[in-house]
């Protein structure tokens, strides 16, 4: 029998999410809303090594915070509906700012699988990227496309549908300093002892608390675990946490871009 799954596509604006969503799906699409917004919602069917895939294009974000609906939007379907597969688009001319993303959804826990999109422009640039390093330091597979020609796509779709069959994921590359990573275990023992948060990653949700995410906040407050959270989060100062969490991001990113960047042409933005 062939085996159903769902495969969300995932990236910042303009990485070539809707080319390569066209590239797969071809015709067979459904354009309508996400539920209760005027926020495009894009479906399509394809299948590939006898899995049935429902391939659905979420909003272009380049985050996966509260501060915009589009964020909100691919956050809770990812957690709310657990997609077998995400597919994260990344602009190769661009890894670093793309990266930050991929730091969130390795941290949601899903399965992964990296398109590494717009390498001919990468390659005229000078950049070289050695994906091969890159997949290794993020345990994830990565596949070079060119997602406007619809180069890539067969072997885009033969690691997803190998992703199916392995046991799941690291979701510890990011790791943070010690402060924090006392505090996320602290939490993590509330969350994991209260069926109200079993839904949710909670290496994930607790990072999030911490930050001060609204959203999260909010969820957290209607769980009988919540005085307790509270009691963490109030010796807790959200706005430091927030921007250190950011800054151990990319600084994680940079260790990666050393490894698998030609120094020389693949540029790093942020502090060195
Ligand atoms: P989205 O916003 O992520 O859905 O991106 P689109 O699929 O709309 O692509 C944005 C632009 O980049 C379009 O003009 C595409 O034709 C172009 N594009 C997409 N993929 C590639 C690629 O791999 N190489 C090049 N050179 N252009 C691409
Ligand atoms: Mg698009
Ligand atoms: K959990």
């Amino acid at each position: 029998m062939t085996e159903k799954i769902t495969v969300a596509l995932a990236g910042n604006p303009n990485v070539g999410k809707t080319s390569i969503f066209n590239a797969i799906t071809g015709s067979k699409q459904h354009v309508g809303n996400w539920p209760g917004v005027t926020v495009e919602r894009k479906i399509g069917k394809k299948v590939h090594n006898d899995v049935m895939m429902e391939i659905v294009d979420l909003p272009g974000t380049y985050s996966l915070t509260a501060y915009s609906l589009d964020e909100i939007i691919a956050r809770d379907f990812i957690i709310e509906e657990k997609p077998d597969v995400v597919v994260q688009v990344i602009d190769a001319t661009n890894l670093e700012r793309n990266m930050y993303l991929t730091t969130q959804l390795m941290e949601l826990g899903v399965r992964l699988v990296i398109a590494l999109n717009m390498t001919d422009l990468a390659l005229a640039k000078g950049d070289n990227i050695d994906e091969k390093k890159m997949q290794e330091f993020l345990e994830v597979p990565v596949i070079s496309t060119i997602g406007s020609k619809g180069n890539g796509i067969e072997g885009l779709l033969d690691a997803v549908t190998d992703e199916l069959h392995k046991t799941r994921v690291t979701e510890n590359v990011f790791n943070y300093d010690d402060q924090i990573e006392e505090n996320v275990e602290k939490l993590g023992v509330i969350l994991d002892s209260d069926p109200y948060f079993a839904h949710y990653p909670s290496r994930w949700f607790s990072l999030k608390l911490l930050e001060g995410d609204e959203n999260i906040i909010k969820k957290a407050r209607e769980s009988d675990s919540y005085p307790e959270i509270q009691k963490i989060l109030n010796q807790t100062d959200a706005e430091t946490l927030e921007a250190k969490v950011a800054d151990q991001r990319y600084k994680t990113i940079q260790t990666m871009l050393k490894q698998v960047c030609n120094i020389n042409t693949c540029r790093l933005t942020g502090s060195d």
